[in-house]
């Protein structure tokens, strides 16, 4: 066995969501990662999201990659679909999954050197196709699993615990992911919790490619002084654009907000987003001056944080390609055999 289970009683009061169940019925296998290790703040933060969007845990799927970040699905959604695929390539199997069948909501877990190095044109090819995902980088900055080489999203200048300076230019996710056409652009921070599970159920209810870029320090290889990627670091450095709320498709709004303070953002299912503007001059609609503006705070030194990019009117893979509504394991002889007279006009139509 290589993981170890974990016990399945709990206190009998503990809260239940509108299925009736607990916080716990969302967890997974105790983690083996290194104590303090970012990634299973994440871990705790989706278990979170799906506790409270009352999500049927046979209704996710969760796929990774390899990597301390990509072993995270096991400690989490114990009772859901899962697959751990081979380095680089969640996004390809996740968007074979979602073609399949897109009654499932698609988690892929991923790592930098999952997403930025090897998966880097995975990556960016999921995300322009617009395949519906919630699809998070647990960002260290370094190859956690491996033993903490340099990844591509560890930031010029700075240090490896050993000392050594890294030279190369980083690559940013955000930006690509923005460039790309992402519909739902965020970056959060392992240690805010309070700003990273909203971030979550907001992924979760849009409809198109979500991509969350979290940082997440890694303790055992990249979180000393002169890392850009440490707790102290992102503590000092995080600039947060906007807060969110979430209500929940069909609850009755009862959340009394000040005009202006905020602004609603209906998604498909009918869930409302609620964008408390943090920075008074930064517009999530607008995807060039959210580059723009992402690129100036970079180079201040500042990590943007918050929901940094949401289409309004977004549209996933399946739209474009206008495929069959019903799971492929469920469609029937008829559906799948038009019979001959089809097969001719069809044939027809392409000489
Ligand atoms: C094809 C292939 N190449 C290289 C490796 C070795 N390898 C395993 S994990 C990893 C990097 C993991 O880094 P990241 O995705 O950032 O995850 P982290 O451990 O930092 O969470 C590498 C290079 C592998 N398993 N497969
Ligand atoms: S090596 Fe780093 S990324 Fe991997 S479990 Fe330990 S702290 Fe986390
Ligand atoms: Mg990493």
């Amino acid at each position: 066995m290589t993981y170890i289970a974990k016990p399945k009683f709990h206190h009998p009061k503990l809260p239940t969501n509108k299925l009736g169940y607990t916080r716990r019925d969302y967890e997974g296998a105790i983690s083996t990662l290194c104590a303090g290790c970012g990634h299973d703040s994440i871990s705790a933060a989706i278990i979170q999201a799906c506790f409270e969007l009352d999500l049927p845990p046979h209704r996710v799927a969760k796929l990774s990659g390899i990597g301390c970040s990509s072993k995270t699905p096991t400690y989490f959604l114990g009772s859901s679909h899962g697959f751990n695929s081979v380095h680089g390539r969640m996004p390809s199997v996740l968007t074979g999954a979602n073609i399949a069948n897109r009654e499932l909501i698609y988690m892929g877990v991923s790592g930098d050197g999952d997403s930025a190095s090897i998966g880097l044109g995975q990556f960016a090819h999921s995300l322009r196709r617009g395949v519906n995902m919630v699809y998070i980088v647990e960002n260290n900055g370094v190859y956690g699993l491996t033993k903490g080489q340099f990844s591509a999203t560890s930031d010029k200048g700075s240090k490896s615990k050993r000392g050594v300076v890294n030279t190369d230019e980083p690559i940013d996710l955000i930006g690509m992911a923005l460039q790309l056409g992402a519909t739902y652009v965020a970056r959060s921070f392992s240690g805010d919790k309070a700003q990273l599970v909203p971030l979550i159920k907001g992924a979760i209810v849009h409809h198109g490619a979500a991509f969350i870029d979290c940082v997440s320090p890694c303790v055992a290889f990249n979180n000393h002084p002169g890392s850009t990627k440490s707790f102290d670091y992102v503590r000092e450095h995080n600039e947060a654009v906007n807060r969110l709320d979430m209500i929940v498709g069909r609850d009755e709004i009862t959340a009394d907000y000040a005009p202006g303070t905020v602004e609603p953002v209906t998604q498909h299912d009918g869930s409302v987003i609620f964008l408390r503007k943090l920075a008074t001059d930064y517009d999530p609609h607008d995807r060039i001056a959210a580059m723009t503006y992402l690129q100036e705070r970079q180079a201040a030194g500042e990590i943007v944080t918050g929901l940094l990019y949401v289409e309004k009117e977004s549209r996933d893979l399946h739209d474009y390609l206008n495929t069959v509504e019903t799971p492929l394991n469920a469609l029937g002889d008829a559906e799948l055999c038009p019979g001959s007279k089809a097969l001719d006009k069809f044939n027809a139509s392409h000489r």
